[in-house]
């Protein structure tokens, strides 16, 4: 597959990744070969099936088993997981870059690639013990299953350290109650990550992560959410009732669950900006083409200043959000710090997202608030971008933490 022509051409690639980090961002003039393929073929994927499709996907509420499925076989599913544990064996970047052209094609569907990768994967793949890799990690039988991740909770989700789903140790076995909130992808689901505490007076030291099977006894799923966007992938409560789990089934050491969610989401947050990207580069595509076809005044509307001024801002918000996410992807897979940058990428990439599908609708009038055309679904499915995996808030929170850090006189 193509996939594996790509990761034969990794290494040498990897390192001249590295040294062009180290020149500065704005020489920045292409991809390397393996990047720029992983991005066509998802390009190509994105334009033939999945575009034409999610419109009727967002009506209906359909999940896209099949697409999934494919996307999987393509390994866009398991990116960053090494060939011999079935992942593409790919880095960030190629990830990032995925993710943004999948959700052009359709957001609902970079929001199902992008939890599977970052928020299921990303844990295990860093804080799994060997044999958990092997368990949690390995192509699970059926092809559209994916995992998920149970940080949330009804009473608080900025504040994550205050979850309060119980750990408690009974004989050889955890067991697990308390309810988690907003999980996306958890109908679809055949594993999940889950986090509780074994101990609430420790307040976020005491929280641990654990690998839950799902199905399983103890364990249930409340109803799927009614939402304005991301509607194609199922988002509910996660129900755990006496829910019991062999002690294995603890992932990284107990009171660590905090760390690893807050490091899962430093990663997740660059998906998430992917993301967002690629919902705004399909807003503007939009724009751009209707601006060429729609007559006023005697005249294509892309004649016009005005038009023109929003398709201009569009691009720079779309342009300077990608050039943020892919740096700190390109920090990421270069293991440097990238706390901030990845926040910085999401808030921005979020921002030019929910702008890109405002100002589209706009350029195309009374057509951008209808169903036939895509406008008003990229407005819908971008919002959600500013609000999971750490609202706008709380990016500029960590991206002012950060800043004040580096400033220690
Ligand atoms: C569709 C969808 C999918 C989701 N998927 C998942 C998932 O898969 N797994 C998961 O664990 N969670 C998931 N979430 C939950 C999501 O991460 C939370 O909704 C988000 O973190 C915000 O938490 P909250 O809803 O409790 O809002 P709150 O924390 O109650 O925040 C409400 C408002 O207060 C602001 N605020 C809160 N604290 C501060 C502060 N310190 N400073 C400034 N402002 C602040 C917020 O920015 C926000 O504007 C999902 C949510 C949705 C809607
Ligand atoms: C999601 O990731 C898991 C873990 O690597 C993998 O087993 C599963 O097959 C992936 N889902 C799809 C649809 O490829
Ligand atoms: C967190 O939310 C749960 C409900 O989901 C609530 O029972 C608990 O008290 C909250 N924790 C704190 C510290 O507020
Ligand atoms: C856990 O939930 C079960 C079922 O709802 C309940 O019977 C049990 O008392 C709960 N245990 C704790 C420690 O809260
Ligand atoms: C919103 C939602 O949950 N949609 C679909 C999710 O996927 C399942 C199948 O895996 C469908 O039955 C749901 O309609």
């Amino acid at each position: 597959s193509i996939i594996d022509i790509v990761y034969r051409s990794q290494k040498p690639c990897l390192r001249w990744l590295l040294g062009w980090l180290s020149i500065s961002l704005s020489s920045l003039a292409g991809l390397p070969e393996m990047h720029q393929m992983m991005r066509q073929t998802c390009r190509d994927y994105a334009d033939r099936e999945l575009a034409p499709i999610a419109g009727k996907l967002d009506k209906e509420h359909l999940f896209p088993a099949q697409q999934v499925r494919e996307l999987g076989a393509m390994g866009v599913m398991a990116v960053e997981v090494p060939e011999a544990l079935g992942g593409a064996g790919m880095d960030y970047l190629a990830y990032s870059l995925a993710v943004e052209e999948i959700s052009r094609g359709c957001g609902s569907t970079g929001c199902v690639v992008s939890v599977n990768n970052s928020l299921y994967i990303g844990p295990i793949l860093k804080f799994g013990t060997p044999e958990q890799k092997d368990q949690w990690i390995t192509p699970f039988t059926t092809g559209e299953k994916v995992g998920c991740f149970a940080l949330s909770e009804p009473g608080n989700g900025s504040d994550a350290g205050a979850a309060s789903t119980l750990a408690r140790q009974e004989g050889g076995e955890w067991v697990l109650n308390g309810t988690k909130a907003w999980i996306s992808n958890c109908w679809d689901a055949s594993a999940t990550v889950v986090f509780a505490t074994t101990d609430k007076s420790l307040k976020h030291k005491g929280i641990s992560a654990f690998l839950v099977p799902m199905p399983h006894p103890g364990l249930s799923l409340g109803k799927k959410e009614d939402k304005l966007g991301i509607r194609a992938n199922s988002t509910a409560n996660l129900i755990l009732e006496d829910c019991r789990i062999p002690l294995g089934n603890m992932l990284g050491p107990r009171g660590s669950g905090f760390k690893i969610a807050m490091q899962t989401l430093d990663g997740g947050r660059i998906g998430i900006a992917s993301q967002a990207l690629g919902i705004a580069q399909a807003a503007l595509d939009c724009a751009v083409d209707y601006a060429h076809k729609r007559t006023a005044f005697g005249a294509p509307i892309g004649k016009l200043q005005a038009v023109q001024f929003k398709l201009a801002d569009m691009a720079v918000a779309v342009e300077s959000a990608r050039l943020l996410t892919w740096k700190a992807a390109m920090l990421k897979d270069a293991k440097k710090p990238f706390t901030k940058e990845a926040a910085m990428a999401k808030l921005s990439a979020s921002e030019a997202a929910t702008f890109c599908g405002h100002q589209s609708i706009q350029v195309l009038g009374g057509m951008g608030y209808v169903t036939d055309m895509p406008a008003e679904r990229h407005y819908r499915d971008a919002r959600i971008t500013e609000i999971y995996e750490g609202t706008s808030e709380i990016q500029r929170l960590v991206i002012a933490g950060q800043l004040l850090k580096e400033y220690v006189p």
